[in-house]
């Protein structure tokens, strides 16, 4: 069984290699960039197949394609931060979109069959009134970022190339997760590098913030891997899923409970360049329809994740200086 992920040196493509390579009898391949960051994958390197690929070079994707011969594609590249789809949204609508047609124009070229996956995301609903929540599958797309419409053609794509070609392209729809790896500027990981660099006394103890109302539905990142492996082993191609705790919790609430995690006396001070133009207030998912399918549930406490996001920028800040 050979199992393709796109994006194998990101948060995400990287939990999802680990997983695999816990599965017997499946070879791990992952695309990479030539200026690509290894950090996340060294650990595996020896035991996972890496090809070059940009994602918006159709050229790369058909050759790439061509020598790996995927059986589950896991499609994880992407411009995945939202903010930056403000600044850079053309690349980021490029990326996500043209990217992701290359990747299906390539299996259909080449006559493959695999089944993909396509990360979707919550950002997808946006705009969420208090009486929609949990959100399932059918609400309205509301989306207030690029990133979030480069998303629905992402999920839209996938519909359309299932519908219309019988490529099996399996649709999720993951609210936030979290945990170790997960880049820098998102907002779990920023708390935690910072709290790290304070106690390693290269900062002044004063966290920047920005929204601490909002409220999201996190899952950690090794649950949602999972997730996606039973989602390509038993979902329905062309169907969408969302996958969620079902729980929400304040960016306030992570932030006082990172805080309280450490010794060290730290202040809190708004960062207005941290605010987003639009947010949305609150994001809880409801994923019954991919629990009832596949039996998947979340496992990791949301505590374990916290702490377990804390220690590894500590060990990273460690490292660095
Ligand atoms: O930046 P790199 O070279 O390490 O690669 C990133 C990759 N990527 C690309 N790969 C090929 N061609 C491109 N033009 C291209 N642009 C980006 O996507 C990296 O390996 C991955 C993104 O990793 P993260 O930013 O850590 O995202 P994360 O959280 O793992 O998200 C995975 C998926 C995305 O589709 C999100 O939109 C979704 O889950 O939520």
């Amino acid at each position: 069984m050979r199992v393709l992920i796109t994006g194998i040196t990101g948060f995400v493509g990287s939990h999802l290699a680990d997983y695999c390579l816990t599965k017997p009898d499946v070879e791990v391949y992952g695309t990479i960039r030539w200026r690509s960051k290894r950090d996340n994958i060294c650990h595996i390197e020896d035991k996972i197949n890496l090809h070059e690929c940009d994602i918006k070079d159709a050229v790369s994707v058909q050759n790439m394609l061509k020598k790996v011969k995927p059986h589950y594609i896991f499609h994880l590249a992407a411009q995945s931060f939202v903010p930056t789809s403000w600044h850079a949204p053309v690349e980021t609508l490029s990326t996500n979109i043209i990217g992701e047609v290359n990747l299906f124009e390539a299996v259909r070229d080449l006559g493959l069959d695999p089944i993909i996956q396509v990360a979707g995301s919550s950002e997808e609903y946006g705009l969420a009134y208090e009486n929609e929540l949990p959100i399932t599958e059918e609400n309205p797309l509301r989306p207030l970022s690029p990133y979030a419409v480069s998303k629905i053609a992402q999920d839209f794509l996938g519909y359309q190339y299932y519908k219309s070609y019988g490529i099996r392209v399996i649709r999720t729809r993951a609210f936030n997760h979290t945990g170790p790896r997960r880049g820098k500027v998102f907002v779990v990981s920023t708390f935690a590098k910072q709290i790290a660099e304070i106690e390693a006394k290269i900062k002044e103890p004063v966290i920047k913030v920005g929204n601490l109302k909002s409220k999201r539905d996190f899952t950690d990142v090794r649950d949602i891997v999972k997730a996606y492996w039973l989602a390509v082993e038993n979902c329905e191609p062309g169907e969408v899923y969302n996958i969620s705790s079902g729980k929400a919790v304040s960016i306030e609430e992570i932030l006082n409970r990172l805080i309280k995690m450490s010794e060290v006396e730290i202040r809190v001070a708004k960062d207005p360049e941290r605010m987003r133009p639009s947010d949305v207030e609150v994001l809880i998912g409801d994923s019954t329809k991919f629990r009832e399918l596949t039996k998947w549930k979340p496992e990791i406490p949301l505590q374990k994740t916290l702490e377990d996001t804390l220690n590894y920028w500590r060990k990273k800040v460690k490292r660095q200086i």
